[in-house]
């Protein structure tokens, strides 16, 4: 069942990045399923270089901390001005940085809500607390573990929720996406040969019997889950393919 089925507008989505590294997006972002929905127009992505809004002869855009401490950090003014540049109309602004709240599906289900992001991707130490306190509106990390920038970040932000806009997935993939979308893992799946090296398929899976089928998948989800993800079982004991509107609170999937 899609709750957010569409029939008539097509709804677009702005995402514009602000990032040092521009000439990083060139590449993930114009393959397969996000070039397909900036060519179908269902995302307009537009990458913006930080450098351009620094307004002095050396285009700097970072500076060493107030108080002493190893790093730089990205001065305000070219985060002020190219914010409100790009957000005239009130998007919502995300810092990319690794003491944000950690990414996830339901982050990225709540992210499509907005029809203009703004993302603003980190970089040495960090941001002037003041672009945190007057420009930001939320701050995202994905995951912990210390990368060179926030460019990676942003674009795995992108193409997560570039993939929940409507119509940018057939109608098919997206009601699969729904009915798995019970905070387990997947079960183990099969295709031909039936032998492969002297492994087989599981019997069951070529017998035809589709209740007994979907038992077993429950099962080896449960199991996998409890083996390999303990974290998933233990944030939400509801999960059960038969109950995905538990995990959808809790933002997994
Ligand atoms: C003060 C020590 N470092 C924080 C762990 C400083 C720092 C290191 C690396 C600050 C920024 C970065 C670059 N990383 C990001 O900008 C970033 C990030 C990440 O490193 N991991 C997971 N998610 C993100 S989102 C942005």
């Amino acid at each position: 069942m899609s709750r957010k089925r569409f029939v008539g507008t097509v709804l677009v989505m702005r995402i514009d990045v602000l990032t040092l590294f521009p000439a990083m997006f060139a590449g993930p972002l114009d393959e397969s399923i996000i070039k397909r929905a900036r060519d179908a127009g269902l995302l307009d992505l537009q990458i913006h270089n930080l450098r351009e809004y620094a307004h002095d002869r050396h285009k700097t855009v970072d500076d060493r901390p107030f108080g002493g401490g190893p790093g730089m950090l990205l001065k305000p003014e070219p985060l002020f001005e190219a914010i409100e540049d790009l957000s005239r109309d009130s998007a919502h602004v995300v810092l990319l940085s690794p003491s944000g709240r950690v990414f996830n599906q339901g982050i990225a289900r709540d992210l499509t809500q907005h029809k203009h992001l703004v993302l603003v991707t980190g970089h040495y130490e960090g941001f002037d607390e003041r672009v945190r306190a007057e420009l930001a509106d939320d701050e995202l990390s994905i995951g912990d573990y210390v990368l060179t920038n926030g460019a990676l970040p942003a674009m795995v932000l992108i193409d997560t929720v570039t993939r929940l806009l409507p119509g940018v997935l057939g109608d098919e993939k997206s009601s699969h996406d729904e009915s798995f979308s019970h905070g387990l893992l997947e079960y183990p799946q099969y295709t031909r040969p039936a032998e492969c090296r002297g492994m087989k398929v599981p019997e069951i899976l070529l017998s035809g019997n589709h209740a007994q089928i979907a038992r077993w998948r429950a099962e080896q989800a449960k199991s996998r889950t409890t083996e390999l993800r303990p974290d998933l079982l233990a944030e939400n004991s509801q999960n059960t393919p038969e109950n995905p509107e538990q995990c959808r609170a809790t933002g997994q999937s």
